[in-house]
């Protein structure tokens, strides 16, 4: 059996709407631009390890908060993360943010060689924040953030601009100061302004670049450097 190559798990955190998906997104496009034939490359959402909820909360849902850590399962996106570092194929579950609730999907990953996990409080628990070879904090102004994340609920969340802002100044806000804001002193890079961050965005694949030339890739038939 072919032993298991490295693989580099990054995370991305940073508050809600702050960017850190179109920052994995934009890492994504330029190390595919330059391993075309490759498909180690896997991107993560701790969004898609929103827990259950009881029939209790379902009914009492706008009281839900789900900017605190207890709303995810950690148990399971450390083991998850383990397993990829083990070189184990994963289920991801797949999270409707319409109804709240997980489907019955889930997304088969098989082993990677680069891991991009992005979510608000993934560098909240030791246990999980030790896993990343490297810690990415997204640093957007919270008026940004807001008008985003207005946008982001109502057109593909299906939520009212009322139902919006009283969540954020409920939970999102609160939580941001309380558990997501205080993780940014765990981080190895500070993005100001995200995906729009050109330079940093391109430090970032130049690093990760640099990792992958030191050893076989698993999921190609060829290195294209
Ligand atoms: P990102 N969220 C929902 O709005 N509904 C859900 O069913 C699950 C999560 C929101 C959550 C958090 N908060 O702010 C955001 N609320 O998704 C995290 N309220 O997602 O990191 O993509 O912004």
């Amino acid at each position: 059996m072919a032993q298991h190559t490295r693989t580099t798990i990054i995370g991305v955190a940073g508050g809600t709407a702050s960017g850190k998906t179109s920052v994995c997104t934009s890492i994504m496009a330029q190390l595919r631009l330059e391993f075309p034939d490759h498909t180690g490359f896997v991107n993560i959402s701790q969004d898609s390890f929103y827990r259950d909820l009881t029939e209790e909360e379902h009914i009492n849902i706008a009281e839900f908060n789900f900017d605190h850590p207890d709303a995810f399962s950690f148990e399971e996106i450390v083991n998850t993360v383990k397993a990829l570092k083990a070189g184990r194929q994963v289920d991801i579950p797949v999270y409707d943010f319409v109804t709240s609730a997980r489907t019955t999907q889930t997304i088969p990953i098989a082993k990677a060689d680069v891991v991009l996990m992005d979510g608000i409080l993934i560098f909240y628990h030791p246990e999980l924040r030790d896993l990343f070879d490297m810690k990415i904090f997204v640093d957007t102004d919270a008026d940004i953030r807001l008008a985003r994340r207005m946008r982001r609920d109502i057109v593909d969340r299906g939520r009212s601009v009322l139902s919006v802002l009283n969540q954020y100044e409920k939970f999102v806000k609160p939580s941001f100061d309380s558990y997501i804001l205080p993780t940014k002193q765990h981080a190895d890079i500070i993005i100001p302004r995200g995906a729009e961050n050109a330079v940093a965005i391109d430090l970032i694949h130049q690093h990760i670049k640099w990792n992958l030339m030191q050893q076989p890739l698993l999921h190609s038939s060829r290195r294209s450097l």
